[in-house]
């Protein structure tokens, strides 16, 4: 079986390299740039740079995903990320939606979205599977238990690694079985979602776990709690050093996209560590 970055293509994109997703975060509260983006006009323009910095794929979410929060109404998330999906994908982009709603899902890709990025592994809406197979679209399967308002409390493991691979798994398993083609699916162990610091870094360390399972391997390790743990860093946005270096570290290990707010920097850390591999 290939491994997550020996599979040839995903989502139209070539993973002959590791593949950077920005983060366009459409959301008054989200945890690391909440308020930083004032409306449509700014999100497009601030996914317009990301893409000039060099992003494969820009992440648009309306809906934030951050320990603790609670749930938008589908149709206030679709407000907030149509108008933006649109015009990037208009202007030519790879654009993922992150969401767990299929109406979202629906609006998003007729909107121009290419690819459904699921934190909940399309476990949230029992009509979401059905949809992603109808649409035949490329679709990103992320680990965590319960949901982001109860997910800190769901974080005991007797083996992290082997239990998040076995429920991710089962996730795959209920997404082919809905029809969805092996060739559409991306998997995502789910760094800090229903895990603790200690859990993410074994996570990532075990990262082969995931990577041979014959699915490409997303990663998002960008500003997260666990480099704050790491760090002794309590500002998200301090975070870039560390972002940076986990990033590289789950690219080394097998991942073939990277989930990051920071794509100038991770896109030019990647060029660097390339070319002294060659
Ligand atoms: N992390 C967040 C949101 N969506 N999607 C995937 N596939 N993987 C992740 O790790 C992930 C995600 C939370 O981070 P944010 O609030 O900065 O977007």
């Amino acid at each position: 079986m290939l491994t997550s970055n020996e599979i040839p293509y995903w989502a139209g994109l070539s993973l002959d390299r590791p593949r950077v997703m920005g983060i366009l975060n459409v959301t008054p509260d989200s945890f690391s740039d909440g308020g930083r983006d004032g409306g449509p006009e700014a999100a497009i323009e601030a996914g317009l740079a990301m893409a000039e910095d060099g992003a494969d794929i820009i992440d648009v979410g309306g809906e934030s995903t951050r320990p603790g929060a609670v749930a938008v109404p589908p149709e206030i998330e679709q407000d907030r990320v149509i108008p933006v999906v649109r015009a990037l994908a208009l202007a030519g982009l790879c654009v993922s939606v992150d969401t767990r709603n299929a109406a979202t899902m629906r609006a998003v890709l007729d909107a121009g979205a290419t690819i459904i990025n699921d934190v909940s592994g399309l476990t949230h809406d029992p009509r979401a599977a059905a949809l992603v197979a109808a649409r035949s679209c490329p679709v990103v399967l992320m680990h965590m238990r319960g949901t982001p308002a109860t997910m800190n409390a769901m974080a005991t493991y007797r083996d992290v690694v082997a239990e998040v691979r076995a429920e991710l798994l089962a996730r795959v398993e209920a997404a082919l079985a809905a029809g969805i083609a092996r060739k559409n699916i991306a998997i995502d162990p789910g760094i800090g979602f229903a895990k603790l610091p200690e859990q993410s870094r074994a996570l990532l360390r075990g990262l082969p776990a995931f990577t041979g399972l014959g699915y490409p391997v997303l990663i998002g390790v960008s500003r997260k709690s666990f480099i704050g743990a790491i760090s002794g860093e309590p500002r998200a946005d301090r975070r870039l050093g560390g972002s940076l270096a986990a990033a590289v570290f789950a690219a080394l290990r097998g991942a073939a996209i990277v989930r990051v707010h920071d794509v100038r920097e991770t896109v030019q850390a990647f060029r660097v560590w390339h070319s002294l591999l060659e």
